[in-house]
């Protein structure tokens, strides 16, 4: 009798793929791939470029050739929102097996250096999904406008008011995830494109009975590039909030 032996290579537990969405970033995703190649080989980074005008995949690109095994890039053909970007990356994460899959902003208001204590709890087997949070215990806030700050703080307070969803910082976008979340919550269905992804992640998270912990992280405003927020993403939010609360509601979420 032959015996054949197939290796089928596992991913060690820590293993690691933050997904950061870019468009228009030439100037941050340089500093923010040389901050995170810093911290322990076990963090990789995916870049999913809309086809930016300004050359952020090229220089991406230059990158993976000098690290192929940890900076990864997918090219899009255009600007497809960021909720879309997140699928992909995650889609991207799932099939190659990484067991933690996290997500940071490219303009370098997430700091790299607060990867591991994002990826501590999940690590310790303590919690299912960590939130880098800009409101828990305080707010960390640098070179906002008030008025930002105010919109921000407030979508969390209304979110909460109407979902019971135990977050302060809901429209975070410094987030990780046990696979397990992801392959739970059938990515394809969820929709939403700019802020409300972020609420809606979490929400369907929290309400499958995952254990979501806030991490305190200080967020600082770009000083380089161009936000992409607009009213229209902002309007998103507020109505997806009253999805969310209404479709659970009647039992169809
Ligand atoms: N791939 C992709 N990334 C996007 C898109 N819109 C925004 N981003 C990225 O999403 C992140 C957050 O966007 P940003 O403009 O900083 O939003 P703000 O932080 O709310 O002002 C940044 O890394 C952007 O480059 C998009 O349509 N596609
Ligand atoms: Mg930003």
């Amino acid at each position: 009798m032959s015996c054949f032996l197939t290796v089928v290579p596992v991913p060690l537990p820590d293993l690691t793929l933050f997904i950061v969405p870019t468009y228009n970033e030439v100037e941050n995703i340089g500093t923010l791939l040389t901050d995170t190649l810093r911290l322990p080989d076990r963090v990789h980074v995916l870049v999913v470029d809309d086809a930016s005008p300004d050359g952020t995949a090229d220089l991406v690109a230059g990158y993976c050739e000098a690290h192929p095994a940890r900076v990864h890039l997918l090219r899009r053909d255009g600007k497809m929102g960021l909720g879309s970007a997140y699928r992909t990356g995650f889609r991207y994460a799932l099939r190659r097996g990484y067991p933690l899959i996290g997500e940071m902003d490219a303009d370098l208001s997430h700091n790299p250096a607060d990867i591991p204590d994002l990826t501590a709890p999940l690590r310790a087997g303590t919690a299912d999904m960590t939130i880098g949070s800009r409101y828990v215990n305080g707010v960390r806030v640098m070179n906002w406008p008030l008025g930002r700050l105010i919109l921000s703080y407030s979508a969390g307070i209304y979110t909460r008011a109407i979902t019971h969803l135990p977050v302060w910082d809901v429209t975070a976008g410094f987030v990780c995830y046990h696979r397990r979340v992801l392959e739970a919550l059938d990515i394809d269905r969820i929709r939403s494109t700019g802020y409300s992804f972020q609420i809606e992640m979490k929400y369907r998270a929290w309400r499958a009975g995952f254990r979501v912990e806030e991490v305190p992280i200080v967020f600082t405003e770009r000083t380089e590039g161009q936000s992409k927020m607009s009213k229209a993403i902002v309007r998103e939010a507020a109505w997806k909030v009253w999805e969310l609360r209404l479709r659970d509601t009647i039992g169809r979420l």
